[in-house]
């Protein structure tokens, strides 16, 4: 007979964590034990509305069934190979995705800064063979206040310091402009430049949106002056703000589209570079590659994912729940709420500093059974997965009420 260890407890857990787990993070108090759908669920059994889908990586909530039954399927076949064979998930997977996307090609890895760092080398090495920039001299234009990602290149081009501090030397090769600055990013655009690479809705920024006009400013200049236009739409494609992909606001089309997240659908991580064909044939075999990239578990679910999408129901939703966050914001705007930012079912909300910090007001959030993610000082972050009801959306935001109204 096994002895029955005893189930800890919530507390019991967070405090066994402190000795063995590395500091990173500082979460919220709250552990999670279950979830479906929009709802997740303690080990003390208490249910929370996720207001924050794992940063867009649950557009289509917890366990999607669709998504977890092409996952058992795929674990009961095949889950790796290396792409040292071929698999039968994976051209499907990225004749899907490359169709979703409107472009050629696709480079299958596995986190978005994978995509992102596979983008950088894709980049310049488009720039040494087709544009013809000198070896070693590429230049990549990126945004202030971006977010990329989390390793020694991507934080060489972030400007928040608490990403960079203690990590140098750093990666050199990149100029950094003011966001959502068209006459800035012209003037850092030279006969070095390989590609500028933005997201088309900063996310960890606080959900900033462009003026509209910025995305085909951008697309213009790029192709005027014969660099790559790279999107991140690793937070805020696939459907998260009433689109596929961001940049359909704008009617525009990259050159490089980074996908991660949600692509995944929750259940394993799948990022892709999808590429117009002249820059991804740059890439010949043994220059790049990734153990686990293009795995056939991956690309499964990612196929699945795809199809999801085809139905263009989640963007819809996005698109119209979108309005009443929007609305809802706009309601509680002076009461609590001192600006905010929505594109679809992403919001930045910047609560009123008296009321308390982002951190304050996502565990008070957590209290009344919502969880959220608090960005940068007082502002909070709402990406619930695209599956919510219009119900439960509008009771988010009248708890959200409640607790600004009720420390106001
Ligand atoms: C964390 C937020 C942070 C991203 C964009 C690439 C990546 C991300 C636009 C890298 C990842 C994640 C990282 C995660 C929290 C979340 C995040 F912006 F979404 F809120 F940190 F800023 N491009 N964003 O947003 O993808 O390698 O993580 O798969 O670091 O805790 P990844």
């Amino acid at each position: 007979m096994t002895s029955v260890v005893p189930a800890r407890t919530s507390a019991e857990l967070i405090g066994a964590e402190e000795p063995v787990l590395a500091h990173n993070y500082h979460p919220l108090p709250v552990v999670v034990s279950r979830a479906e759908g929009t709802w997740v669920e303690d080990v003390e059994g208490r249910r929370y509305l996720d207001m924050l889908a794992g940063y867009s990586a649950l557009n289509f909530g917890h366990r999607h069934p669709a998504l977890i039954e092409a996952a058992h399927r795929q674990l009961d076949r095949l889950t790796l190979t290396s792409r040292a064979f071929h698999n039968d998930r994976l051209a499907g997977f990225a004749e899907r995705l490359a169709a979703l996307t409107g472009l050629d090609m696709v480079l299958p890895m596995n986190t978005g800064a994978e995509a992102v760092e596979s983008a950088v080398k894709v980049a310049r090495k488009w720039a040494y063979d087709v544009k013809g920039v000198p070896d070693g001299r590429a230049t990549i234009v990126v945004a202030a206040d971006n977010f990329h990602g989390r390793t020694t290149t991507i934080v060489s081009f972030s400007t928040d310091e608490v990403a960079r501090a203690g990590f140098g030397p750093f990666t050199p090769g990149f100029r950094v402009v003011p966001y959502n600055d068209l006459a800035a990013l012209e003037a850092a655009v030279d006969e070095t430049t390989a590609a500028v690479l933005i997201e088309p809705v900063q996310g960890e920024a606080g959900v900033v949106v462009p003026d509209d006009g910025y995305l085909a400013g951008v697309r213009e200049l790029t192709r005027r002056t014969g660099c790559l236009f790279v999107a991140d739409e690793i937070q805020s494609g696939l459907g998260r703000t009433g689109r596929t992909l961001a940049v359909e606001h704008e009617s525009v089309v990259p050159d490089v589209v980074l996908l991660g997240k949600a692509l995944g659908g929750g259940i394993v991580p799948v990022s892709a570079v999808v590429a117009r064909r002249e820059v991804l044939q740059v890439l010949h075999p043994g220059e790049h590659g990734s153990t686990f990239g293009g795995n056939p578990l991956a690309a499964a679910v990612g196929t699945a994912v795809v199809e999801l999408l085809e139905t263009g129901e989640f963007q819809r939703r996005a698109a119209d729940l979108g309005v009443v966050l929007r609305e809802g914001l706009q309601a509680l705007t002076g009461s609590g709420v001192v600006g905010f930012r929505t594109r679809g079912l992403w919001a930045g909300v910047d609560v009123d500093p008296a009321i308390g910090t982002g951190r304050e007001v996502s565990e008070r959030l957590m209290r009344e059974g919502i969880l959220v993610k608090d960005t940068h000082g007082s502002t909070i972050r709402l990406a619930p997965p695209l599956t919510i009801t219009e119900e439960e959306l509008r009771g988010a935001l009248g708890t959200l009420e409640k607790v600004l109204v009720g420390h106001a």
